[in-house]
Parts: C-alpha cells; structure tokens; sequence
C-alpha cells in the first residue's frame, strides 16, 4: 500500500522534519510513501502532483502546502475519489486537517515578553501567502492590541534564515528602536541572530527573541532560542493514523496545541 504526500520545498526545516516522520509512521503501519514537492507556482502543481499521485494508485494523500479554506475546498471538491488530508490550513476549515493551534503559543510569546517589562516589538512575519504565517500574525497583533502597544514595524520574510539576516538589518536601519522581537520561524530568527551579533545588538541583553517551529536545531543555537514548539512529530503521526483509520469518512479533523519553550534568547 501506498499513501502520498504533497509537500512545500523540503529545503526549508519544518516541512523536511514532517515527511520524516510521515515515512516513519506510515511504514510503521506497513504503507511506503510516494512524495512530491511543490516549489513555485502551487495553484497548477497541486492538480498535477495529485493526478500523478493517482496514476501510481494512490488513494490518500496528506498534503502540506499552505492553503487558505477556500482553495483546501476547491481541491478537496475536485478529488473526491481519493482521501485527502491537509496540514496547513486555518483549523477551522472544513476539510480533514491536523493543524496546530495558531493561536496559543502566539499569545503565549506576546504575554510572556509583556510581563517581562517589554513594550517595543517589531514583527517579523512569514510569507505574505502562507496561511499559517497570517494567523500566527493575526494573533500577536490581536494580544498586542489588548494592551493597547502598535508595533514598532511589521515586516515579511520567506520562511529563510537568509530572509530573516535581511529583514533584521533592515529593522535595525530603519526602526531601531524595538527591545523583542516576534519571528514567524526559527530559520528566520537564526538569519536576525546572525545580523544582530555583526551589529553588536546582544542577545537578550538588548533585544529578545523568539521563534517559532522548535525544530531540532533550535536549541543550539547561539543563544539556544526561545520559541514556540509545534510537536511536528506527533502532527505527522496523527496525520498517517487518520488517513489510515478504518472509516475515514466519520474522522473529524484535530487541533494540535501549541507552546512557548522558554531558552536563553529571551529577559
Ligand atoms: C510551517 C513552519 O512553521 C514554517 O517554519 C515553514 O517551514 C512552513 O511550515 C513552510 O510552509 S509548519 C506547517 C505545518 C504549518
């Protein structure tokens, strides 16, 4: 038996972590997994990979690419012969997904640097096009907002730790004057950790930062970072045991919590 799994780039760390553990787990329970990774113009290849999937025979498939509802429901109604299960979506959503709460641990993050004294954040955001990215966004501003604190700036990156390093040397040229700083993923913040050391900016004497991911790099950074851990594991392992279950048809989608791990990037 065979599952599939449409992935975004495996370059980037969450994504390469996930189709590890979905290997694992599907092979665990006897199924191999035919992967296909879309980097680039996602509309067109999700169809693709799809219909190539189901030229191999296969007839479920996990799909992680950042899709907003509308466009889950779109590719859920036009392959109805198959089992389709998504992992970045608005939980919300009414297609089959494990997703990560994207409220929790973002509100987590803000809470935990408010009473710590800080009051100038600058955000830096994932991708303007990643679902995920918006939501985690939506809900630093909503915490910030109930305290009444705008922030310094808000900006986009890729998802790239290179995009993170440029991101953070244009905030220091331009809003310099933010003590913590929100990033929408751990490759990012290692980008900014690299900018602010060239910049002598010490981290957390002067500024604070968390992540978000916990991939397993994140705590050798330097300093081991503070961030907001996805079990990412446990989202590839319920994913495969939904597919796999027996009536997939009467499994309900699950919200995965999320929570800030508290390291040394962070006073
Ligand atoms: C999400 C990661 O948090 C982010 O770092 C980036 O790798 C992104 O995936 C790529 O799409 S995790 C996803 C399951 C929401």
């Amino acid at each position: 038996f065979t599952i599939g799994l449409v992935t975004t780039s495996l370059a980037l760390h969450a994504p390469s972590q996930i189709a590890a553990s979905v290997k694992k787990y599907a092979h665990q329970a006897g199924y191999q997994v035919l992967i296909s990774m879309i980097d680039g113009d996602v509309n067109q290849s999700i169809q693709d990979s799809i219909n190539e999937l189901k030229s191999q025979r296969v007839e479920r498939v996990i799909i992680n690419i950042p899709l907003e509802s509308a466009e889950a429901g779109r590719i859920y109604e036009n392959n109805r012969d198959i089992l389709c299960l998504f992992l970045d979506v608005d939980p919300t959503s009414p297609v089959f997904n494990v997703c990560f709460n994207p409220a929790d641990g973002s509100r987590a993050s803000v809470e935990y640097l408010h009473d710590l004294g800080h009051r100038e954040f600058a955000l830096l955001a994932g991708p303007e096009d990643s679902v995920s990215s918006r939501l985690r966004l939506e809900s630093w501003q909503e915490t910030l907002a109930e305290k009444g604190i705008q922030p310094v700036t808000v900006i986009h990156g890729d998802w790239s730790a290179k995009s993170g390093y440029y991101s953070a040397l244009q905030i220091l040229r331009e809003t310099p004057q933010f003590t913590a700083m929100l990033v929408g993923n751990d490759q990012m913040a290692l980008g900014v950790i690299s900018a602010l050391h060239q910049h002598n900016v010490a981290i957390p004497q002067h500024v604070s930062i968390i992540g978000y991911d916990d991939t397993y790099d994140s705590a050798f950074f330097h300093p081991a970072l503070t961030t907001v851990s996805l079990d990412l594991d446990l989202q590839s392992k319920e994913a495969v045991e939904h597919l796999l279950a027996e009536n997939p048809e009467t499994m309900s989608s699950k919200i995965l919590p999320a929570k800030l791990v508290v390291r040394n990037s962070t006073r």
